[in-house]
């Protein structure tokens, strides 16, 4: 069995969608994953086991993913030291501000490294750098993942309605 390095946790069945963005690029950068459903507080024993056995799992890093007051991030760093990747989900009345800053605002010492409202795609990237520090073929496929994303920008500028600035204005010195 292939050794899982990305655990991806949903405070509910309903953030599947935003785990969706998340595991593609996994897939596209051939990261193992897996997916479940805890709740820190609807199901706060299963997220404290699941945190305190990521480790010896294999887990190189954990995807929490919740909105409103989304305390899943910072309820799994605090039973791990492995790294924790926050994903806020625009959920209920503050379309997931308040989800961003219960990741961002975690006090000193527990600390959660939250994206963007759901940026699910961001999030899998970051998982991605760090499982990448300790494997090279990871990084190579990062390397070319973004040299492929560089060049679709470049090559959208032919696109432009606008007069747009010539070639050598993006000389290399
Ligand atoms: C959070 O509350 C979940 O992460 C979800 O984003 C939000 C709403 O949960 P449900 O009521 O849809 O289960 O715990």
């Amino acid at each position: 069995m292939k050794n899982v390095m990305v655990g991806i946790v949903l405070g509910s069945i309903s953030d599947e969608p935003m785990a969706a963005k998340a595991t593609g690029v996994l897939d596209t950068l051939g990261i193992s994953y897996e997916v479940t459903v805890a709740s820190a507080h609807r199901t706060p024993d299963d997220v404290e086991a699941y945190a305190r056995n990521a480790e010896k799992r294999g887990l190189s890093v954990i995807v929490a993913v919740a909105g409103m007051s989304a305390a899943l991030p910072g309820v799994m760093a605090a039973h791990t030291t492995l790294p924790v990747v926050g994903l806020p989900v625009s959920a209920g009345a503050l379309r997931g501000i308040d989800a961003l800053y219960s990741m961002t605002q975690m006090p000193p010492g527990i600390p959660v490294a939250s994206v963007g409202v759901d940026g699910g795609s961001n999030a899998a990237l970051l998982a991605a750098r760090m499982v990448a520090l300790t494997d090279p073929d990871v990084r190579s496929r990062l390397d070319t993942f973004q040299k492929k994303q560089a060049e679709k920008v470049r090559q959208s500028r032919s696109d432009l309605k606008s007069p747009s600035a010539p070639q050598e204005a993006f000389a290399q010195e």
